[in-house]
């Protein structure tokens, strides 16, 4: 997967950036021998935020930056002028990436729609200026709030693309044929296992200029859910999809046998799998004579609906995307898809390079901070009389 350019999972390292510091400073200036304090607050770090962009649908943008980091505040100063913002730093990502905790597994949140933008982390709150602490019995507060401290933290980006219809079956079952079949997408083919090595999405246009979008994934394999063949890494992108389109070739000696195989390995992965609405194909029927195809269909399991296909000759293919069409839009459907509840990071999603990846953060530099010396402030305060007149009027 090294030179692949399809990269579903990263981890990388955000910083949002700190408040600035609320500045202690006195005014003075000719002919004001007590202008007291007016030290204004500093400027809010920036935040990271995250925003959904439809014409991303990889998250290899990311992979060559792994930290991110947002601005500092800067720090208040005299005249109450207040510090300057953080920069934000707004990450665009493709729609279906959910973020987790990558310390904990924990999950954090995630971007569905474009546009949309989820404050990742918070930048800190910058402190408040001294003239704030200002009050009849203290008419010199020599103190300033610092700023709220940046915040830190790994997390990991998972992709999870976001199809109607998921393909799922065992390699050389003729998935990527089919999506070439009724979709513009133009998968690799062959006669050897696991030539799909990465997700593929098309769209299938249907009947009066409606379509929707297909999934395509690698094959599975039984004890992929103890890693063998790709293991099961790939199938969170079916985790969204409303229906899932089981492929059996019609060569399969056992098919329903096959079928069983492959819904046990996905109520291993993900046991919410199991409430989607499933179609059976029969692949490759071309090769199957009526006597034949009589002789399976008694064969099938009976808890599914199933339509025999063939994606070279195109032989029952709006049968079955009015199959698929009726099923993305039962009801049942539209309202489990946003239902999904994501679980915490497990063994089945990790990438081994990725989470071997070894953070060397730079130290967090050390902004300037206003320093008040002590000395600066002179002997004006020794004559600050009991009954001075706050004849500024402020609110406090
Ligand atoms: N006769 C016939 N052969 C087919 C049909 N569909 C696919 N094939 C052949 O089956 C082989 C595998 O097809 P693929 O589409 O690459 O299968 P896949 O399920 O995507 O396989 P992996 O990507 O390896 O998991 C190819 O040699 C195809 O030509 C079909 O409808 N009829
Ligand atoms: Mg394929």
């Amino acid at each position: 997967m090294a030179d692949s350019n399809f990269i579903d999972y990263v981890k990388i390292l955000c910083r949002s950036g700190k408040g600035g510091a609320g500045s202690r400073h006195f005014h003075r200036a000719k002919y004001v021998p007590k202008g007291g304090p007016d030290g204004g607050d500093g400027g809010r770090g920036g935040h990271i935020i995250l925003r959904g962009n439809s014409h991303m649908w990889t998250l290899l943008p990311l992979k060559y930056r792994r930290h991110i980091f947002a601005g500092n505040g800067q720090s208040g100063s005299e005249g109450r002028s207040s510090g300057k913002d953080g920069e934000d730093v707004i990450v665009d990502v493709p729609c279906g990436t959910v973020v987790f905790d990558a310390d904990t597994g924990d999950y954090l949140c995630e971007v569905t729609y474009d546009g949309e933008e989820v404050k990742l982390l918070k930048g800190g709150r910058g402190g408040l200026g001294n003239w704030h602490f200002k009050s009849p019995t203290n008419r010199t507060p020599r103190y300033a709030q610092p700023g709220e401290p940046a915040v830190e933290k790994a997390v990991i980006l998972e992709l999870k693309l976001l199809a109607d219809v998921g393909l799922v079956g065992f390699p050389n079952a003729g998935k990527s044929t089919l999506l070439s079949s009724i979709s513009a997408a133009r998968p690799k083919i062959a006669d050897y296992p696991f030539t799909t090595m990465e997700p593929q999405l098309g769209i299938v246009e249907y009947r009066d200029k409606r379509s929707f979008v297909m999934a395509d994934i690698p094959g599975i394999i039984e004890g992929a859910s103890e890693g063998r063949g790709l293991g099961l890494r790939f199938l969170r992108h079916i985790e969204r999809n409303a229906v899932l389109l089981f492929l059996v070739p019609a060569d399969a000696e056992d098919i329903a046998g096959q079928y069983e195989v492959l819904l046990e390995e996905l109520r291993r992965f993900n046991p919410q799998l199991m409430d989607k609405q499933r179609i059976l194909a029969i692949s490759k029927s071309d090769m199957l004579d009526d006597e034949l195809r009589e002789e399976i269909e008694k064969t099938l399991p009976t808890d599914i609906p199933h339509v025999f296909i063939s994606a070279v000759t195109g032989y029952h293919l709006t049968e079955l995307k009015d199959m698929l069409w009726g099923a993305i839009n039962d009801e049942r459907n539209q309202i489990a898809t946003p239902a999904i509840t994501h679980r915490p990071l497990d063994g089945h999603h990790r990438v081994r390079e990725e989470d071997e990846f070894i953070f060397e953060p730079t130290p967090v530099e050390n902004d300037e901070e206003e320093i008040f010396d002590e000395d600066d402030l002179g002997d004006w305060e020794e004559d600050w009389d009991e009954d001075f007149d706050d004849s500024t009027g402020d609110d406090n």
